[in-house]
């Protein structure tokens, strides 16, 4: 008896010890980030000191992908840890309608169902406050269950920003008045992305002052369009332009440019009010984005870019700095995704798995720990039965090789990533076998997570609608 209740005290001190270890969490999604648009991502013409500083200090990912090429269905696998196919929420919301289109787009789902409990509910569950910040796009617009979607009935203590919008739709676009919900509108001038941070930073304020643990999501709405920067940074840029050699080819929009500016300097100020605080060394920070930039020269000599099926619409900076417990500077060539932060911070924070909602993703934590550098899985899927820039498509990656089907004709393109990370060369004719067998494993994973296949259209009229040829 009196051993027992020495083993419950001993288990209460520890999960106390534990309540008071428990890192806090700053997660940073950046809208519409192509891979190459960071200084430690190899731009040239962006600035950006404090992300550079924030990689140099954590581990930086070189094979970092979303889970599709546009927004709502990657925002919502990093926050289900399922795929987009699994979930059923394929499709930026609310989509293109394509009526006269080849195939018939399936009945998918512009929500995640509330029976799912999703991250920031798990990590509730697990004694931490939240918080949202920013761009949301996660409400089943035209729905009848369209306000029964924002960020603070998916698991978020308080919503900043949050709404259907896919973009900044407020009078000022970017610049004041906002008319965001749950945010000021500032003064004349003002841009979202300081107010936005403004926000953020009173947040950790007033998290610091409180014992329990804390998510911070800030989900930037910049660098999505409309392409808006202070005038003084377009200025800035624009000088630049004039006598920047542009070996890369890398994006050289001076506006843009500006945006990218912003952005770090927002993330600089989080890291300097986390070091002014003092809970630096107790907050693990992520910064990612949710597809590719929406320009072609910003996916650091990848592919294309947003919406397209080719690398630069999915592949990512991924970035995650675990004070203590990742080496500072460090790099891994592991192929991750979105679907894993949710099982990677509940292992942070110490939080039994839930198999159950993130069925796929896998923990981060050996590779961010160094325990090793690779993870068990080899293969990661995409699945877009969707008419945008390109036509519906899926894709395999197993190790190095690349599949892309397209579904309206089927045919195949085969990559070889390593040595052709630009993919140029298609192989499907000279492979034949690897790409039939890399076909049936995507099509049996298909049917593993019930996706919704596309039909054929009896409306089918090429002479309606305007479905854009790939270029
Ligand atoms: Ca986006």
């Amino acid at each position: 008896m009196i051993k027992s209740r020495l083993l419950n005290f001993s288990l209460l001190l520890l999960s106390s010890a534990a309540q008071a270890q428990k890192p806090n969490f700053v997660f940073l999604l950046v809208d519409d980030l192509g891979w190459g648009d960071f200084g430690c991502y190899g731009s040239e013409f962006h600035e950006t000191p404090n992300i550079d500083k924030l990689a140099s200090q954590g581990m930086l990912f070189d094979n970092g992908y979303a889970a599709c090429t546009v927004c709502s269905p990657s925002r919502a696998a990093i926050l289900t840890g399922a795929y987009p196919a699994r979930t059923h929420l394929t499709d930026w919301i609310a989509g293109h309608k394509k009526p006269f289109a080849k195939l018939s787009v399936p009945d998918w789902n512009m929500r995640m169902d509330h029976e799912r409990v999703v991250l920031p509910e798990a990590l509730k569950e697990g004694g931490y406050s939240t918080a949202f910040i920013g761009k949301w796009h996660l409400m089943p617009t035209g729905e009848p269950d369209f306000d029964q979607h924002y960020p603070t009935d998916h698991g978020f203590d308080s919503n900043v920003g949050g709404r259907e919008w896919g973009q900044p739709k407020g009078p000022g676009k970017y610049f004041a008045p906002f008319g965001m919900p749950n945010l000021d509108d500032g003064k004349k001038g003002d841009f979202l992305t300081d107010k936005l941070t403004d926000v953020a930073v009173d947040y950790l304020v007033s998290a610091s002052e409180k014992k329990d643990p804390f998510l911070l999501y800030f989900s930037y709405y910049t660098l999505h369009g409309p392409i808006m920067a202070p005038p003084e940074l377009v200025k800035k840029y624009e000088e630049k332009k004039k006598t920047f050699k542009n070996l890369r080819n890398e994006c050289v929009n001076p506006a843009r440019a500006g945006m990218v500016e912003k952005l770090d300097d927002s993330v600089g100020r989080i890291m300097a009010k986390l070091e002014e605080l003092g809970i630096a060394d107790n907050t693990v920070v992520i910064l990612t984005g949710d597809n590719g930039g929406d320009t072609p020269q910003s996916s650091g000599g990848l592919r294309d870019y947003k919406a397209y099926s080719h690398e630069g619409g999915v592949r990512e900076p991924f970035v995650v700095k675990w004070p203590g417990k990742t080496a500072a500077g460090s790099t891994c060539e592991e192929m991750v995704i979105g679907m894993d932060f949710y099982p990677t911070m509940l292992e942070m924070a110490g939080l039994p798995p839930r198999p159950d909602e993130h069925k796929d993703g896998v923990s981060l934590v050996p590779l961010l720990t160094g325990k090793s550098n690779e993870l068990e899985r080899d293969t990661l899927y995409w699945h877009y039965p969707h008419y945008h820039r390109t036509k519906p498509y899926g894709a395999i990656r197993q190790g190095d090789m690349k599949l892309i089907e397209f579904f309206e004709d089927g045919k195949l393109e085969l990559y070889d990533l390593k040595a052709d990370p630009a993919e140029t060369k298609n192989l499907a004719s000279t492979n034949p076998e690897q790409a039939q067998e890399l076909l049936k494993k995507f099509k049996q994973w298909r049917t593993s997570v019930d996706a919704q296949l596309m039909t054929e259209n009896p409306k089918y009229d090429p002479s309606k609608g305007k479905n854009k040829k790939k270029k």
